[in-house]
């Protein structure tokens, strides 16, 4: 990590230490200009981001830049989605070079340090873990002593490997592959005797593997690892982003559904006053939309497209999905059924 925020630091651009007042919101006000939201996922992570048949990228990570185009144009499909290496993607930000990113990064306090890079809200709270071969016939992370575990530097990933084997006193290796496929591949082709990294990551590699199912997860979680949207610092562009996943979330909560939605809003009048909040233009819904420039019907245009929280967990990660994460056990629940998902007010 710390030769990249080296390289990062001198790179980094003073241009957002420019006090004036009327310079708030110049780049949200700039993405509308460009009539689309650049956003930066990983180039390959099934589950997470992975491009389709027709080579338009799906996934958990990706909805929430369509999320951004819905609140900012009323239209998620205003975004230009990059798949970029993790490294670079900082590097992407830092250098200005795109308008947001969405994928597996960690809020950490020297990264939110930085000028250019806005953490805004954690939209999956991880930790990391280790993927190892069945054939290994190893159940605990304990019996690692000895082993050589595939990492990538640039992360968090070998500081927390660094603490969590100090502090057992256990002897390892690493093998730092910058490169993701190198990476799988020397770990897929017994080069490694573990893979270590957020679980999320671990979930979605394995559905890389030739056969993933001769592949576990090992229970131990060894880091928190809140895995954040990251924007340009702007006033306006991260409130509409953070208000975005606040109405998943609220939406969530009030049972409202991309499917029962519309109904929703046929009776909007009699409706609940949270709901009424969350989708009226005459209510803090349209006051948010007018104070910070974003489209009216933004928090419609979000779940009528993509969803509330749940149902896009549900849909890439959750039971039915190749990656089948038990989201009942999982941190990113709401808050009210046990979880770490606490939906801010929309008053
Ligand atoms: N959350 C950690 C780890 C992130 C991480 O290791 N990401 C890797 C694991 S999948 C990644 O995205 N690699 C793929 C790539 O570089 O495209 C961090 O922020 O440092």
């Amino acid at each position: 990590m710390s030769k990249v925020f080296t390289v990062a630091l001198v790179c980094a651009t003073l241009g957002t230490l420019a006090p004036t007042v009327s310079q708030a919101g110049e780049q949200l006000d700039r993405i509308k200009q460009n009539d689309k939201i650049v956003c930066i996922v990983n180039p390959n992570s099934p589950g997470f981001s992975v491009p389709d048949s027709q080579g338009v990228f799906q996934g958990f990570n990706t909805d929430f830049c369509r999320m951004a185009a819905g609140v900012i144009f009323g239209d998620v499909n205003k975004v230009e989605i990059r798949g970029v290496g993790f490294s670079d993607s900082l590097k992407t930000m830092i250098a200005g070079d795109a308008d947001m990113a969405s994928r597996s990064i960690t809020q950490t306090a020297t990264r939110a340090a930085e000028p250019n890079l806005g953490f805004v809200v954690t939209t999956f709270y991880d930790g990391q873990g280790f993927m190892v071969p069945k054939s290994l016939n190893v159940n605990s992370a304990r019996e690692l002593a000895g082993a050589t575990i595939c990492a990538e530097d640039g992360t968090t990933t070998l500081q927390s490997l660094a603490d969590y084997f100090g502090r057992l006193n256990v002897q390892y290796t690493v093998q730092n592959i910058a490169d993701k496929s190198a990476r799988l591949q020397a770990f897929f082709s017994g080069k490694c005797d573990a893979l270590s990294t957020d679980l999320s990551a671990l979930a979605s590699d394995r559905q890389l593997a030739p056969n993933p199912d001769d592949y576990v997860i090992l229970p131990e979680v060894i880091s928190n690892e809140p895995l954040t949207l990251v924007a340009r610092p702007d006033k306006e562009l991260q409130e509409a982003i953070f208000w975005g996943v606040q109405a998943m979330l609220n939406a969530e909560e009030l049972g409202i559904t991309s499917q029962n939605i519309d109904q929703v809003m046929s009776q909007l009048d009699s409706a609940p006053p949270k709901v009424k909040r969350l989708l009226s233009q005459n209510e803090a819904a349209g006051d948010v939309a007018k104070k910070l420039g974003i489209s009216p019907n933004w928090s419609y245009v979000v779940i009528k497209n993509l969803g509330n929280y749940g149902e896009v967990f549900e849909r890439h990660l959750g039971k039915g999905s190749a990656l089948a994460m038990d989201r009942a056990t999982s941190p990113n629940r709401l808050a009210i059924d046990g979880g770490l998902l606490y939906a801010y007010p929309i008053r």
